[in-house]
């Protein structure tokens, strides 16, 4: 179980076939939580014969739609799926059993499925009733759409990515760069991806409406608003700014916003003292996958959320946009502790931009 690509069986067209996968996964992008994105492809005689995705938590799984849309052709046809199918009763039933119904010869799958109710199971009960199985093809595309929820399903804590954006000479700046914020942009990218953006309090007075919002109508993420200035004016445009963005407010005892926030039955979190782990486990009672601290506003104001942060470990990703200004005074810029290391940096040139991505250790 779980050999990667027995070399003889596959076929020179499976990562292509993969590949297709992740992308009809990612049409759910932001709407699958608390379940992963998965895209199947159903292939007969060299052709895509059906096609689906996971669209939602409680609606069915990738390859029920695939099967449908591929009808009777799914008999001794090949399957293709970016995750194990599940062979367990959960929201919906199991699909290794539709796949068994349909008479699929062979099924193809990017990765073994993290969570421990499938975990295998669904590639053993396929090669049980006879059916050839491939596992790990495009195996690390695979684990990167969905990195998010692998990491929640084995720690059973969000994802945590930290961004923002810094001057070619280092200095962390407080805007994002033109060409993220284009639609279809890096940002909106981000905004698409995440169940919950967190964002200082001193953002709100500079914007008329939240920065984390969806295209209109869409499934919006959790907005949390930490409220690191405890004297921010009674009139802010952005809380009464109509959008479908569920907000929830992050204060330490009686700010003006705690009173701002009531006024507007906006929910609010009142903690001894602000931090990241508050606010993680509140994700988590959500049932939410993924945060993204997004360093805006005054971020002088993060500096002690975020040593906390990098010491205790709450932080997985970072995404970094190096914007072509230099700023040149001596400001204080954030103190990286020495201690931290991160790893897998890869980087991206997006027109003026240099996007920088990894992990931490
Ligand atoms: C699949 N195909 O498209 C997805 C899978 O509650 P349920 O029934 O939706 O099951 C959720 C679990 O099933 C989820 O935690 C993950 O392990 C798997 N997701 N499996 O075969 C799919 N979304
Ligand atoms: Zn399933």
């Amino acid at each position: 179980v779980g050999v990667r690509c027995e070399g003889s069986h596959q076929g020179e067209n499976d990562g292509l076939y993969i590949r297709r996968c992740v992308e009809l996964a990612r049409k759910a992008i932001g709407h699958t939580s608390p379940n992963p994105m998965v895209g199947c492809v159903i292939v007969k005689g060299g052709k895509i014969v059906g096609e689906g995705f996971h669209p939602k938590a409680g609606q069915p799984h990738a390859e029920v739609f695939a099967l449908r849309d591929a009808g009777d052709l799914a008999e001794n046809a090949t399957a293709y799926v970016s995750l194990e199918p599940c062979n367990h009763y959960g929201r919906t039933p199991p699909c290794t059993e539709a796949f068994i119904k349909a008479k699929v010869e062979k099924v193809v799958v990017g990765m073994v499925d993290p969570n421990p109710i499938v975990a295998s199971k669904g590639i053993d009960r396929l090669r049980d009733a006879g059916i050839e199985v491939i596992v790990g093809v495009e195996e690390e595309l695979c684990k990167k759409l969905i990195e998010a929820w692998i990491h929640q399903m084995l720690t059973g804590k969000p994802f945590l990515t930290l961004r923002y954006s810094m001057s070619v000479d280092g200095h962390v700046l407080n805007q994002l760069g033109n060409t993220v914020l284009e639609p279809g942009g890096y940002y909106s990218k981000l905004l698409q991806e995440y169940d919950a953006i967190v964002f200082s309090s001193t953002l709100l007075l500079e914007n008329s409406s939240f920065p984390a919002s969806r295209e209109p109508g869409a499934n919006q993420p959790l907005q949390i608003v930490l409220a690191m200035d405890p004297d921010l004016p009674v009139e802010i445009p952005a809380l009464t700014s109509k959008s479908t963005a569920k907000v929830i407010i992050f204060t330490e005892k009686e700010t003006s916003l705690e009173q701002v926030a009531t006024l507007k039955g906006v929910e609010t979190v009142v903690c001894e003292r602000i931090n990241l782990v508050s606010v993680l486990e509140y994700c988590k009672r959500q049932g939410l996958c993924s945060v993204l601290l997004d360093l805006r506003g005054n971020i002088a104001d993060f500096e002690q959320i975020l040593r906390e942060g990098v010491e205790l470990g709450l932080f997985q990703k970072y995404v970094v946009e190096v914007l072509p200004v230099w700023v040149g005074s001596n400001e204080k810029s954030l103190n990286v502790p020495e201690k931290l290391r991160v790893k897998s940096l890869t980087s991206k040139v997006m027109g003026e931009t240099v996007l920088l991505e990894g992990y931490f250790e």
